[in-house]
Order: structure tokens, then C-alpha cells, then sequence
């Protein structure tokens, strides 16, 4: 048998190396129409932490935003979209709904409502930034100051990184336990982690997707060996993919030196294009590999 995790990651490297020229050119732009289609038709659910790039990734899915355009605001509420995705010839379509990052009523709400029985989604894609999240209020920034300096350490990049990236696990722990332990997503077939923002850190690519993909390092990390438990305990067809949607310098917390993007709009599209390919034939159930 294939080892699935070796799959996993060569195809994770296959998209590596397209974004940095050596592929095969992806094939045609996946795009999108927004129709009147019934919120069954193969529902997929976004889940991921607070500033994430959830609400982004969806737009540069369907390619309702264009590199220029001002940026997203914090949203708070759920977003309910009827889509069709199209790659080539292949239209697909799905109801898609993105749950809110932030812990709240109504995030519990969302994602009882969206979770739980005959709405049950088909599909998660679960969006993780290592350690690249967004906070988007002032006060939050200074919990996050405060918490790391109570640590003695330095309050650099890397730890802003490290608390994230640790709080992102805990957050996953808490979807792959309920999903395993058949409280949510009973009708769920497939799940992609969408590592997102990967435009910001494209350098350290391989740190994150030993991160992300278990099998990689000597010492797993807590999200892969959710990763893990998934495989072992669920029949769930599982991707990780790195992906970016938008082009936007990153602030850590104020007073650290922002970090620039180190791809450009082609090589974003081509993660797009490759992402919506694996979305589309996860959600049509085809070979992807
Ligand atoms: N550099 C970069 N920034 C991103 C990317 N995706 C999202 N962002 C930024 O991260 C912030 C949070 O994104 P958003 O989609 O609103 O997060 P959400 O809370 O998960 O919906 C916004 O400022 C986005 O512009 C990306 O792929 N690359
Ligand atoms: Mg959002």
C-alpha cells in the first residue's frame, strides 16, 4: 500500500515546484458563477481560526477579487454561498459556508447549524496559516504581546509564529474530536487544509509542510498528529495543499517588521488554479491522487 502521507506531500511538491517554474502549466483558470442553486447541492463547509485568510481564499476561489482590491474586514458573521466552480469544461457546483474564526455565540451557532444533521457539509476545508494570522483588534494584539512577554523570551516574529501556530492545533483538536467522535459532519466524505498565505513564508515552505503533513520530521507536530489521528480513525479522503490568495504585507503585531510577500500574481494563480482543481475533484469524488 502507498504510504498516504508520502502522497500526500509529492503532491504537495508537484504544486511547489509548478508555482516555481519547473511544472507543467496548470490548466485553465478555474472560475466561477454565481447562480440560484440549492444550499444542498454538495455542501462544504470553511472552517479555520480568526484572520486566517477563510474569507479570502473563498472570494480567490471564485475569483470574485483581483490582486488590487482593498482588503477584507473582520467577519464576524457566517457567509452562505450557492457556487459553481469551473475548471475547463467541468462546472461543478457546491453550497458553501464559511464559519466564522472567532470564538463566539454565534460561531457555536454556525457551526451546530452547519455541522450537525441533514446539513451536515460533504467537504471541510480547514484554512491554517502557520502562524500568519491576522489579529484584527488592537486589544487582542496586546493580550498576544503580553502573554509571550510573560514568557521571558523575546516577542520577535518567530514567537508571534509559535503562539499562533499553537493555538491553531488546539483549535483543530477541537473539529477533529468531535468529527471522529461522530458529534459533527456525520455525512462528511473528505477534508482539504488549505495552508494558506503561504506567500509569506514561500522560503521556509518545507518547515511548513513538515508542520502540516505527518511522516516528515523526527518529532511530529500536534497538528499532524491530528493528522494522523484522522487518517487512522476516519475513512476521510485527506489533501493538504499549500495555497495564497492574495498579495498583502503581513503585520506580526505593531512595532515588528512587517513581512512582504515573496511570490507574484502569476505564481498565486497557479496555486489557485491547482487548488481548485484538487477542490473540484474532491468534491466530484474523482481521482485526484
Ligand atoms: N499575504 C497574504 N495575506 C492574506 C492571504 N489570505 C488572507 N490574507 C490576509 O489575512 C487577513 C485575514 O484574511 P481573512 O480572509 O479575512 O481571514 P478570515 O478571518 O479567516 O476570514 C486579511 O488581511 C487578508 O488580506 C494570503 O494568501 N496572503
Ligand atoms: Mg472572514
Amino acid at each position: 500500500m502507498p504510504d498516504v502521507w508520502e502522497n500526500t506531500r509529492s503532491r504537495w511538491e508537484s504544486v511547489r515546484h509548478a508555482v516555481e517554474g519547473g511544472g507543467p502549466a496548470p490548466g485553465p483558470e478555474a472560475a466561477t458563477l454565481h447562480g440560484r442553486i440549492g444550499l444542498s447541492v454538495n455542501p462544504v463547509a470553511i472552517t479555520g481560526e480568526a484572520g486566517a485568510g477563510k474569507t479570502v481564499l473563498y472570494d480567490a476561489l471564485t475569483q470574485s477579487i483581483r490582486s488590487g482590491d482593498s482588503d477584507s474586514a473582520r467577519s464576524p458573521d457566517i457567509e452562505k454561498h450557492a457556487t459553481v466552480l469551473r475548471s475547463g469544461s467541468r462546472r461543478t457546483r457546491a453550497a458553501v459556508t464559511v464559519i466564522p474564526g472567532q470564538l463566539s455565540a454565534q460561531r457555536e451557532r454556525a457551526l451546530t447549524d452547519t455541522m450537525r444533521g441533514d446539513a451536515s457539509p460533504h467537504g471541510i476545508v480547514h484554512v491554517v496559516c502557520w502562524g500568519h494570522n491576522r489579529i484584527w483588534q488592537r486589544g487582542a494584539q496586546r493580550d498576544v504581546h503580553e502573554a509571550l512577554a510573560a514568557q521571558g523570551g523575546p516577542v520577535d516574529q518567530e514567537a508571534v509564529r509559535n503562539w499562533h501556530r499553537r493555538k491553531e492545533a488546539a483549535d483543530f483538536r477541537l473539529l477533529v474530536d468531535a468529527i471522529i467522535d461522530g458529534q459533527l459532519a456525520q455525512r462528511l466524505r473528505w477534508l482539504i487544509v488549505a495552508v494558506s498565505k503561504s506567500d509569506l513564508y514561500w522560503d521556509r515552505l518545507g518547515e511548513a509542510r513538515d508542520h502540516y503533513i505527518p511522516g516528515g520530521s523526527r518529532r511530529e507536530s500536534p497538528f499532524a498528529a491530528l493528522m494522523r489521528d484522522l487518517q487512522n480513525e476516519t475513512s476521510l479522503r485527506l489533501s493538504v495543499l499549500p495555497m495564497a490568495s492574495r498579495l498583502i504585507r503581513h503585520q506580526f503585531l505593531p512595532g515588528l517588521p512587517a513581512q512582504t510577500s515573496q511570490l507574484d500574481d502569476a505564481q498565486i494563480g497557479a496555486l489557485r488554479t491547482h487548488f481548485g482543481q484538487e477542490l473540484q475533484a474532491f468534491i466530484t469524488q474523482r481521482n485526484g491522487g
